[in-house]
């Protein structure tokens, strides 16, 4: 997968894309991470990429052209996402990294928290991403979060096999179980009795059964998306669950 990143601070990245899972997919060439410094498209004498609003008020505003130029400059694939990073934006779920994960190529634009010029986002921006209900004062760190969350879906990144995305909290729709390792007791706490078996089905069943919990009585709203069995709603509904 390519992803081009459009921002005023370079200087941000690879940041923390630099380390671990998505560092390891760089080298495995699985994610090729390609930052732009927007001030490199502007071409006023002090190369300003942002300017006064229209109509008065605080705060400064994107400038279209440098964005423009910059995403018309890049190698990408006509009808690739643009993705626009605003707090204004839709909202950044596990839904929408599986959605671009199947990308070839995403192009983010890292907006500044005062404002992009409006036609950036009617003609340039493809879609507007947001990653939470609050203000961050650019896009960049939203980019990071979005990448990461990307990049360990690409097929391989996570190794063996990738079956660790199977329980990931929000693939499945529902809240992860409980997880132990070693010692079986520690300071007196001990692991669950049926994790010690080997019973691998009586394990795969307690595992729902806490997974199913544990999202009913911390996400609740989760429950509405999630793929329920028969038997899943028969627990849950022991459980109090009235849908
Ligand atoms: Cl994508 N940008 C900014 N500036 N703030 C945010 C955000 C994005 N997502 C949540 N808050």
């Amino acid at each position: 997968m390519q992803v081009h990143v459009l921002t005023i601070f370079p200087e941000m990245f690879p940041g923390p894309l630099g380390a671990g899972i998505v560092e390891r997919a760089q080298k495995a060439g699985l994610l090729d991470l390609n930052v732009h410094n927007i001030r490199d498209y502007a071409h006023d004498r002090h190369r300003t990429t942002d300017d006064t609003a229209y109509g008065g008020g605080p705060g400064m505003v994107m400038r279209p052209e440098p964005l423009f130029e910059a995403v018309e400059s890049l190698d990408r694939p006509a009808g690739s996402p643009v993705v626009l990073l605003t707090p204004q934006g839709k909202l950044f779920t596990q839904r929408e990294a599986e959605r671009l994960s199947k990308e070839q190529t995403v192009t983010f634009i890292c907006g500044r928290y005062e404002g992009v010029d409006e036609r950036v986002r009617q003609h340039l921006a493809t879609e507007e991403l947001s990653i939470g209900d609050y203000v961050l004062t650019g896009g960049e760190i939203a980019t990071m979060v979005i990448v990461e969350a990307v990049a360990r879906l690409l097929p391989g990144a996570l190794g063996h096999g990738d079956e660790a995305l199977l329980d990931d909290t929000h693939t499945s729709r529902l809240v992860q179980y409980p997880q132990y390792t070693r010692p079986s007791d520690f300071q007196g706490a001990q692991v669950p009795d049926v994790l010690l078996t080997g019973d691998h089905a009586a394990i795969a069943k307690w595992r729902r059964r806490q997974s199913l919990q544990r999202t009913l009585e911390r996400r609740p709203d989760l429950l509405k998306d999630a793929e329920l069995s028969p038997e899943d709603r028969k627990v849950l509904q022991e459980l109090g669950w009235t849908d």
